[in-house]
């Protein structure tokens, strides 16, 4: 082999071998560089007679062309490579299943407020929603709460800035306010249909429609531990007319019960007890005679007839108007109907928890 055939063969050999394109520049310098292989051999031909000069110049000029062919495969072959390596990470599985977009769900308070009114509803109460931020008037005063009521006590209540000071705003520790928003608004607006002449302040002792409301919401005490959160759920309800008494609450209250908890199975006990708001007042205990829960004595309401005062704050004259009303805790018959047995659980915001009511 001459010597140009082995320079083109060396620098084929050494472009193979360089594996990155950097390598490649380098093992080009030491052919087509200022002082490479092909650079010198263009020097050398300067003794050379003129007339070997012409071959030997055109022979060294082929050799280059073959070497810079060489580097031109090489270059395009890493190229390749490179495109291809980048491919393959950069690969696009389109088989794989796609991301599922989140499916929501109710909260286990939610559905069970749900299902409280849905049974009311059926037995012909509206569902009135009102402020969580209450007067002192529509949360103590108008329910015949006294003056000096532990309940007022910042012990029991938050208080809120924005109210006068002998009367301050307060978040709503029960829905009961909601009740006498929704009965003196029935009352204003049916004496407003009649259209013969009342003044504000008077009580109405004529005919009217019924009042048959639940009041669902958040509520809020200080008080805070496994069956006590400061914020709450409360679902008051009011059946209010000319002969609504005692016997209508024990039907209605029977009623929601084997509805709620689907079994006839359960009795009732009605257990005397107090409200400023209420005069006779009872607690609604419920025992189920079969299932899980059988035997026990749950307390599932507070209840009574509607104190003549609270009669009367609602516009009403109590020699003709009276009827009961009562008060329960979606968090508590949420925890029974589901076997849950800490309340924070609904307020821990665990996905895990609340995904198993979905
Ligand atoms: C309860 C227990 C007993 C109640 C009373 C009223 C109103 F506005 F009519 F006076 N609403 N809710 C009531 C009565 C609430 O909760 C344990």
């Amino acid at each position: 082999m001459n010597e140009l055939n082995v320079v083109v063969d060396n620098a084929r050999t050494s472009f193979q071998q360089a594996a990155t394109p950097a390598e490649l520049e380098n093992a080009k310098a030491l052919f087509l560089g200022k002082s490479g292989r092909i650079t010198e051999l263009m020097k050398g031909m300067v003794a050379l007679p003129v007339e070997e000069k012409k071959s030997r110049g055109a022979a060294i000029n082929l050799a280059k062309q073959a070497i810079e062919a060489a580097l031109n495969d090489r270059r395009q072959a890493l190229a390749d490579a490179e495109l291809q390596a980048q491919l393959q990470a950069e690969a696009l599985d389109v088989t794989l299943p796609g991301r599922q977009r989140g499916q929501g769900g109710l909260h286990p308070v939610s559905l069970t407020l749900e299902r409280i009114e849905a049974i009311f509803g059926s037995m012909g109460f509206d569902v009135a929603q009102g402020p969580e931020i209450e007067t002192d008037w529509f949360n103590f005063t108008a329910l015949n709460t006294p003056e000096d009521h532990p309940a007022r006590s910042m012990h029991d209540t938050f208080y809120v800035e924005g109210g006068a000071a002998n009367a301050p705003n307060l978040l709503r520790t029960h829905t009961s306010p909601m009740q006498i928003r929704y009965a003196v608004q029935h009352v204003k607006q049916h004496r407003a249909a009649l259209g013969s002449g009342w003044t504000d302040g008077s009580l109405f002792s004529g005919s009217m429609p019924e009042i048959r409301v639940i009041a669902p919401g958040r509520t809020y005490r200080v008080d805070s531990d496994a069956t006590h959160s400061p914020m709450f759920h409360q679902c008051e309800g009011l059946w209010v007319g000319e002969n609504v008494s005692f016997k209508d609450l024990k039907f209605v209250f029977t009623d929601f019960c084997r509805t709620f908890f689907e079994s006839d199975d359960l009795v009732l006990r009605f257990r005397p007890s107090f409200f400023p708001f209420t005069e006779p007042s009872a607690e609604i205990d419920i025992q189920f005679q079969s299932g899980p829960l059988t035997g026990r004595w749950l307390e599932v309401a507070g209840s009574g007839q509607v104190h003549p005062n609270v009669v009367r704050n609602m516009g009403l004259d109590p020699e003709k108007y009276m009827g009961f009303a009562f008060g329960m805790g979606p968090d508590r018959l949420a925890m029974l109907r589901y076997g849950v047995n800490d309340l924070r659980l609904f307020f821990d915001g665990d996905i895990r928890f609340l995904s198993q009511f979905v």
